[in-house]
Formats: C-alpha cells, sequence, structure tokens
C-alpha cells in the first residue's frame, strides 16, 4: 500500500476550456497557488486478483463505491506504464472543512497519481506525476507542486504539464477562502469550461487575455508584489466569468453574496487595503492579500456579513508520499 497527501490550489491565471478532451489538453497555460489548508490524502493497494476477476474498489466517505469514470482513467494509464493487470484498492479521504465550499478534484487526482504510481512500482518524476494527474482533472496536474505553478498548455500529451515557479514562497501572501454557499455546484466545471468554449461568442478573447496576462503575473511572483498578483488575478477571474454570462444560453456561478462581497471587496481597497478576489466555478470567493492585513480585512467582512465562515490560507507544499 502507498498513501500520498496532495494539496488543493487555486488559480490566478485560470484555466477553463479544452482544446483536446480526450487528452486533456487546455487552450491556455494557467498559473496556480498550491494552499496548505485543504488536501486530500489517498492510498492505494494492487491486489493479488486480476481486473478481470475482480473490479477496483474504492472507499470514500465511508462506503465503498465503483471508481468513477475519471479514476479509472488515471488507473488504466498505471497499469499501462507498469505492465501490470492488478485489481487496485483505493481509499480516500478530503481534508477539507466540510463548509469550505472548495473543490477538491485537484488534490484528489494529484495523490491518487502519486500515490498509484508508486504503488505499482513506478518512480516517476514531477513531469510524468503532472501529466498523469492531468487524465483525472486539468487542475490536478498543478497539485503535483507546491507554491506558485505553471501549467504549460502543450499541444500533446506529454507536453502538457506544470512546472514550479516559486517554492518556497519567500513573501507573505495569504488566501482567504470565504463560504458563502455549500451547495453542489449546479454546473460542474468540466461542462461549464465546454459550453464556455462552444457557445460564448468572447471564448477567442478569453484565450487571448488569459495568455498575454501570463507574463505579467510571472513577473509579479518573481516581485513578490502581492498587490499586482490580487490585480491581475481578480481581473483574469472575471473575464472567465464573462465566458459564462456571454454563452448563449448564459449561466454564472455567481450568488448574491459573491456580488456582494465583491464590492466589499472594493470598499475595503478605498481604505488603503490591498484586496482582491478571485473565484472559480462554484459562487466562494477567495481574497488574495498580504497576511498583515488579514486581521484589518476579515474584521471588516465580519461586521458586513456576521454569518461569513473563512479560513486563512498560506502557500502549500508539493504531493508527498506519507506511508
Ligand atoms: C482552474 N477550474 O484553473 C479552473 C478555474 C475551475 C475554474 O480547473 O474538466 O476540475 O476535470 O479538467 O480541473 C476546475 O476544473 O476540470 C478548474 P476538468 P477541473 O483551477
Amino acid at each position: 500500500m502507498t498513501k500520498a497527501r496532495a494539496y488543493t490550489n487555486i488559480a490566478l491565471i485560470k484555466y477553463w476550456g479544452k482544446r483536446s478532451i480526450t487528452e486533456m489538453i487546455p487552450y491556455n497555460n494557467s498559473i496556480s497557488l498550491t494552499l496548505d489548508q485543504f488536501y486530500t490524502e489517498t492510498s492505494v493497494t494492487f491486489t493479488e486478483a486480476t481486473t478481470q476477476q475482480k473490479p477496483d474498489q474504492f472507499y470514500f466517505q465511508g462506503q465503498w463505491q465503483a471508481p468513477t469514470n475519471k479514476m479509472t482513467r488515471v488507473l488504466t494509464r498505471i497499469r499501462q506504464m507498469a505492465g501490470l493487470n492488478r485489481q487496485a484498492i483505493i481509499k480516500s479521504e478530503n481534508f477539507v472543512p466540510t463548509s469550505a465550499g472548495l473543490a477538491s478534484s485537484a488534490s484528489a487526482f494529484a495523490a491518487l497519481a502519486t500515490a498509484g504510481s508508486r504503488a505499482a512500482g513506478l518512480n516517476l518524476s514531477s513531469r510524468e506525476l503532472s501529466i498523469l494527474a492531468r487524465h483525472g482533472s486539468g487542475s490536478a496536474s498543478r497539485s503535483v507542486l507546491g507554491g506558485f505553478v505553471e501549467w504549460q498548455a502543450g499541444t500533446d500529451d506529454q507536453s502538457s504539464y506544470a512546472q514550479s515557479l516559486l517554492d518556497p514562497v519567500p513573501f507573505p501572501i495569504v488566501v482567504i477562502a470565504l463560504v458563502v454557499n455549500t451547495a453542489p455546484k449546479k454546473i460542474l466545471s468540466t461542462a461549464g469550461m465546454q459550453h464556455s468554449v462552444e457557445h460564448s461568442p468572447f471564448y477567442p478573447a478569453w484565450v487571448k487575455t488569459a495568455t498575454a496576462a501570463l507574463a505579467p503575473m510571472r513577473a509579479a511572483i518573481a516581485q513578490g508584489d502581492i498587490e499586482q498578483i490580487g490585480k491581475l488575478g481578480e481581473t483574469n477571474a472575471m473575464q472567465m466569468h464573462a465566458t459564462t454570462l456571454s454563452a448563449n444560453p448564459p449561466f454564472t456561478y455567481f450568488a448574491p453574496e459573491t456580488l456582494q462581497i465583491w464590492q466589499l471587496v472594493q470598499e475595503i481597497r478605498t481604505k488603503g487595503l490591498s484586496c482582491y478576489l478571485t473565484l472559480d466555478a462554484g459562487p466562494n470567493p477567495k481574497l488574495i492579500c498580504a497576511k498583515q492585513d488579514v486581521a484589518s480585512i476579515t474584521t471588516q467582512l465580519h461586521q458586513a456579513l456576521p454569518k461569513l465562515a473563512w479560513t486563512v490560507c498560506q502557500p502549500g507544499p508539493a504531493v508527498q508520499i506519507i506511508d
């Protein structure tokens, strides 16, 4: 048995759409920060039984179930690479506060790729692990690494993987994950991004602007300029969400509270604090700020929205084998 722990990440320049659905190749590079507060632990064991004799088994949230199609995609690749035809037993646990409202597919597939490949006797490089994790979920390609990470879109299977930009992170950047709504997503990311690709006339402009934002974001990270990272991140997030609002039919991941918090963030900025908002395929905003401003920012959030819950995250590490 091999067990791995991988952390979630928040994209600062987002991945939103696949050039190849079967090969999981995105249209544009994305840049993320791995977060230290939310992670997945997954163990994988290959038994003596063959896959013809016994199907794979997956233990999650207190019950045995069949692995999902995305999991099977990753497990099939591991077996092909290792030349092995054994049944896999997978056990997985998400260490994400139940109410955090954060997606866990990034940490889940980075942990599965790492534990599964090691259990099969493979000793993959971080590049190979990133490629493998990508076949589970695009954002998982980035959770293989810690700190700031860039996923190179590439043009085929072997050229699409994530690389480290900066790890460890030597400046005090913080991401405050806010929870406004814990209900499951109505439109999953995979479907939402494909709808934007096919039905938003603004989609080509998204790819162009996201690509143009990469160099400024890399420079801001290299300079430790938290304000500039936040500014570029907020603009990119809103440009991503514009592809859902401009699709036909249109849709949005915003909840009323999301806009309320965005307005509050803009007010906080008028008071001289640096605070920017990013948002993934759900209504829960993440605020990008400096560690020394967390207390003032959360005090103002609490005054305006007394029921609001949050978790303060710092840069997190790369995937680790823990057993
Ligand atoms: C990201 N998201 O860059 C973007 C921003 C959500 C919004 O990657 O279809 O679970 O499995 O590759 O990776 C979430 O989508 O989607 C995501 P698939 P994934 O973090």
